[in-house]
């Protein structure tokens, strides 16, 4: 009977991070250093959770983080797809001023100098055990990369103590995980060669062989077939090294898991990038079916589900009131990117992008505009925030945090805003979307003229692109339904001139 009431004392002490009164020393120490983990979707729209308004879907685990943390509902990823967004994210810099920051090939050399200041470096030096488990996209190696060796520069080389991802996006070669420098569960007998521009001898393709694929490509994703999946770039060997599409969610979250038992004494941080809802949607056969809006729904609430498996994680560990928690995505949502997997024909009535215009690739506010939310238990105020905010200035707002004087290039100290002391940002942003920028300040949006088609018709997006300027008054017309650059010419003179202040003309 004791021990029971014992152990039960025991598992709620466990769960809800009770802890032995710690002295004053210990208390300042652990306020200013926190843990800190940032919760990094991939292509999850600003109305893909229930909690900004998504009425088909129901993602509770999400959803606590918006509910008892700050829900932001001006924040932004840099860019619109996802090495840039990534890029901004580590480093701090607008990535429209790297021209390599573009949506890169399995194959690219590591986009960030080694010599260059990122998130995991600045925590580091302020005590910080460091790691990213999960997507990482960010190139690899010096662009003649054996996958049979060390993979070097990568993660490890620009401030991850640890790393465990994959080294593009599951519809890119190579399909297999990288621990550290290393292909994890690498045969040596079996070596693994990789390719983007030609085949290797003999070896099928989707294109070729579409009896060999589980899965049909609608555009692009017709190079080789992994797991009976078709996909970018080319690939032969490594059979023991190739991940499981269908497990990988749960092989991510127990990685993330193991880094924070393994560092549960000292602060750390933990980039956990999921690949949902990204294509090839895989969810495990536990979620198939459950969203009734097919594959894409079904792997946001599998994302759903591990973000609630990892936050029981730092509860059981009794960490939770002493971590911080950022939650958000690299670039808006798509439908159909690329394979028939029913994204479109059983969307229903979800609005992936919620009342805003455009998504991934988009100009448009749906391409950056994300989810995104603050959580740390017992110390940020549960609230809703207008606040202009970005991932590019955690860099600057994290130093702040940590005690680091450290600022980044376009990074801006915001942390009042991401404690949510203060309902002020950043006054303004440049967006940006392959290539192409604009510029949102205070309420208003102005997208300068850019070549290209309006609508990119393979993905069915508008991309923002028109052959005159843009002008959006969001605080009235949150979907971007009247551009009011014609009735309001010395608001569009203003915006044009610091715009071009900025990114130049
Ligand atoms: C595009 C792919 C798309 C996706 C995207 C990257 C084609 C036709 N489309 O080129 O499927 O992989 O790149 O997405 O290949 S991101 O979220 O990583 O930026
Ligand atoms: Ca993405």
């Amino acid at each position: 009977m004791h021990t029971r009431i014992l152990s039960l004392a025991l598992a709620a002490c466990l769960a809800w991070a009770c802890s032995s009164p710690k002295s004053e020393q210990e208390q300042a120490s652990a306020s200013s250093k926190p843990n800190i983990v940032i919760i990094y979707l991939d292509d999850l729209g600003y109305g893909d959770m229930s909690a900004y308004g998504a009425s088909q879907l129901s993602t509770p685990h999400m959803d606590r983080l918006a509910n008892e943390g700050i829900r932001f509902t001006s924040g932004y990823a840099t860019s619109a797809t996802c090495t840039p967004s990534r890029y901004a994210l580590l480093t701090g810099v607008y990535p429209w001023r790297n021209k390599d920051a573009k949506i890169l090939p399995g194959t690219a050399p590591l986009l960030i100098d080694t010599a260059q200041m990122t998130v995991p470096k600045m925590l580091k030096a302020q005590g910080y055990h460091t790691g990213i488990v999960g997507k990482w996209h960010l190139g690899l190696g010096d662009g003649e990369t054996d996958w049979n060796a060390s993979i070097s520069p990568g993660p490890n080389q620009v401030g991850f103590d640890y790393s465990y991802i994959l080294a593009a996006t599951q519809d890119r070669v190579p399909t297999v995980y990288i621990h550290n420098d290393r292909v994890d569960k690498l045969d040596p007998a079996d070596p693994i060669q990789v390719d983007y521009q030609k085949n290797f001898e003999g070896e099928p393709t989707g294109k070729d062989n579409p009896e060999l694929t589980t899965m049909k490509w609608h555009h692009g994703h017709n190079n080789s077939i992994v797991n009976g999946i078709p996909r970018i770039g080319y690939m032969k060997g490594g059979k023991a090294a190739l991940w499981n599409d269908t497990t990988m969610a749960d092989h991510f979250l127990a990685k993330a898991q193991a880094f924070v038992k393994e560092n549960r004494e000292k602060p750390f941080f933990l980039y956990y990038a999921l690949q949902q809802p990204h294509v090839p949607r895989t969810p495990n056969p536990r979620f198939v079916g459950k969203s009734g809006l097919g594959p894409r729904g079904d792997v946001i609430l599998e994302a759903d589900w591990a973000i609630g498996e990892f936050m029981k994680t730092l509860e059981e560990e009794g960490i939770l009131e002493n971590t911080l928690v950022i939650f958000s995505s690299d670039n808006g949502p798509v439908l159909n990117d690329g394979y028939y997997d029913d994204a479109v024909e059983k969307n229903g009535s979800h609005t992936p992008a919620g009342p805003l215009r455009g998504g991934k690739y988009s100009l448009l506010e749906a391409g950056t505009r994300v989810p995104f939310m603050v959580y740390w238990k017992g110390t940020v105020q549960p609230q809703v925030s207008d606040a202009l905010v970005c991932q590019v200035d955690f860099l600057s707002s994290l130093a702040a945090l940590t005690g680091s004087s450290i600022q980044g290039q376009d990074s801006e100290n915001i942390l009042d805003a991401f404690l949510g002391k203060s309902q002020t940002g950043r006054e303004s942003l440049i967006l940006e979307a392959t290539g192409r920028t604009a510029l949102r300040k205070g309420d208003w949006v102005m997208i300068p003229p850019h070549k290209g088609a309006p609508v990119l018709q393979a993905v069915n997006i508008e991309t923002g692109n028109l052959p005159e300027y843009q002008l959006y008054h969001l605080a009235e017309d949150l979907s971007q339904a009247k551009n009011l650059a014609g009735d309001q010419p010395e608001k569009l003179e203003e915006m044009v001139r610091f715009y071009e202040g900025i990114v130049g003309n």
